[in-house]
């Protein structure tokens, strides 16, 4: 139910500082001023120092400051209180054990965001970029989530409605003025407006896969023959010794999957065991859960090492592939004073995890093929990053070249409209204009207790 009282540790519970409690309903400062003996609503928005107790106890638990919201101006539009209590286990969840016996309840997940958007102080787009920003590992996801938060794919999308709209008054002078002759509307113009609209669209429905992978991290699939230097490289890439290594080929036998940020971009970096035939039944399931891995890569990083040609089994490896691949030519260090130098071709990197060469290169590569689009623009700009945005401009997508085939069709014109109809309204769930429980508890079944 809106409105009653709910209360969470905004902050995680563990050794800190200090821990931040969320008290947010109509009644949220009665509730409060239960357990803080100094509560003043006024003035608002102030930090003020109070001690809190256990108002049935009497037992004095903490010295908190507080700060101490009106409806509509806190996070979620409704009266709040926000408690910054000293950290640790036992105080805030005292303190918290306090405010629940004055009469709040516990918040479910996302509960305050969700008040936020029922009060209109957020849409759906911004509510789910709460989520995101909270998420974010790399300055990237960081950026598209600030940005949506900012209202840019929001705006975006009100841009794309406000287009649909005006062709569609364009549409309805034509229902309005069915006698004249081609219409007070030159028929160019309106097929203009559906060639421009239908551009737009497509142009904001492109950014969908990289915005996706922006948000879960491409799949980077470290890939090659047995010693190639694989897991040195994966431990290199993220700076720790994560993955074993020996100079006895076939070290790894599982996938160890790590996240690593490359020029500001998520990563999901897999090492792989090394692909060879085996008779050990274990390698031979490694090598298995090699391939999978490798059919859902984003980029695959092969690896071989620099001072040899590669075999004819590793080039069949490598046309099969379907993902983009980035050669790296490992060991550069052992080429030093080998006549020759380096097997390799334009376009591979090649690195050496003794010396460190070539890493910072392998990095921006990585970026470029995992984000080919987005590593080459400065700023990320709305981008849509769910499958749920996806989906939205598809069905809006098709809706006006529904539009445009039925139009064509000698269709009468007012049914033909229906499609624009559909279009708007598929941009507005998106944007959550009209939103139901279903959407809403999927779109907040991922956030944190607090939030
Ligand atoms: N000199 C030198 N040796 C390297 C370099 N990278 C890896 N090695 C050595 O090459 C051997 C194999 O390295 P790994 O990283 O275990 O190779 P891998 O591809 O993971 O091997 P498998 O797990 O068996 O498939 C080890 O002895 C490493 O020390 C490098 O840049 N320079
Ligand atoms: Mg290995």
């Amino acid at each position: 139910m809106l409105s009653d009282v709910i209360a969470a540790l905004a902050t995680p519970p563990g050794r800190s500082g200090i821990a931040l409690i969320r008290v947010s309903g109509r009644a949220a400062h009665d509730v409060a001023a239960a357990v803080l003996p100094a509560f003043r609503r006024e003035p608002w928005r102030t930090a003020r120092l109070s001690k809190a107790i256990h108002a049935a106890r009497g037992e004095l638990l903490d010295e908190v400051l507080y700060v101490a919201y009106r409806a509509p101006s806190s996070y979620t539009g409704e009266d709040m209180v926000e408690i910054s209590t000293h950290g640790g286990l036992l105080v805030p969840a005292e303190v918290l054990g306090a405010l629940l016996a004055a009469g709040a309840r516990v918040a479910e997940p996302g509960e305050f965001t969700r008040r936020a958007l029922a009060n209109g102080k957020l849409d759906l787009l911004q509510a789910e970029a709460v989520g995101d920003l909270i998420d974010a590992t790399a300055p990237a996801q960081r950026q598209a989530a600030l940005g949506q938060l900012d209202r840019g794919l929001s705006g975006r999308i009100g841009q794309l409605r406000d287009q649909i709209l005006e062709l569609e008054a364009l549409v309805c002078y034509e229902i309005d003025f069915p006698e004249e002759d081609s219409g007070p509307v030159p028929p160019a113009r309106i097929e203009g407006a559906i060639a421009a609209l239908r551009a737009s669209l497509e142009d904001l429905r492109g950014t969908a896969a990289e915005g996706e992978r922006l948000r879960e991290g491409a799949l980077a699939v470290i890939a090659g023959r047995p010693n190639a230097g694989k897991s040195s490289l994966f431990n290199a890439l993220l700076g720790n010794e994560r993955a074993i290594v020996t100079h006895i080929p076939g070290t790894t036998r599982d996938a160890i999957e790590a996240p690593v940020t490359c020029k500001g971009f998520p990563f999901r970096l897999i090492d792989t065991a090394g692909l060879r035939r085996s008779e050990d039944v274990v390698e031979r399931i490694g090598v298995e859960v090699s391939r999978r891995y490798l059919d859902a890569a984003d980029v695959v990083v092969f690896c071989a090492e620099a001072e040899r040609a590669l075999t004819g089994e590793e080039q069949v490896f490598l046309a099969e592939v379907s993902a983009p691949v980035l050669m790296v030519r490992t060991k550069a260090d052992l080429l030093k004073g080998v006549s020759g130098g380096a097997r390799s071709a334009e376009g591979d990197v090649l690195v050496s995890v003794e010396t460190g060469e070539g890493l910072v290169a392998l990095r921006e590569r990585l970026a470029e093929h995992g984000f080919t689009k987005l590593a080459g623009r400065g700023d990320v700009g709305p981008l849509l990053t769910r499958e749920r945005h996806r989906l939205a401009l598809e069905r809006a997508f098709q809706e006006v070249t529904e539009f445009e085939r039925v139009r064509g069709s000698g269709v009468e014109v007012v049914i033909a409209a229906t499609h624009l109809r559909a279009a708007v309204t598929a941009l507005e769930d998106l944007i959550g204009v009209v939103t139901t429980d279903d959407l809403l508890d999927r779109v907040f079944a991922t956030f944190c207790v607090g939030k």
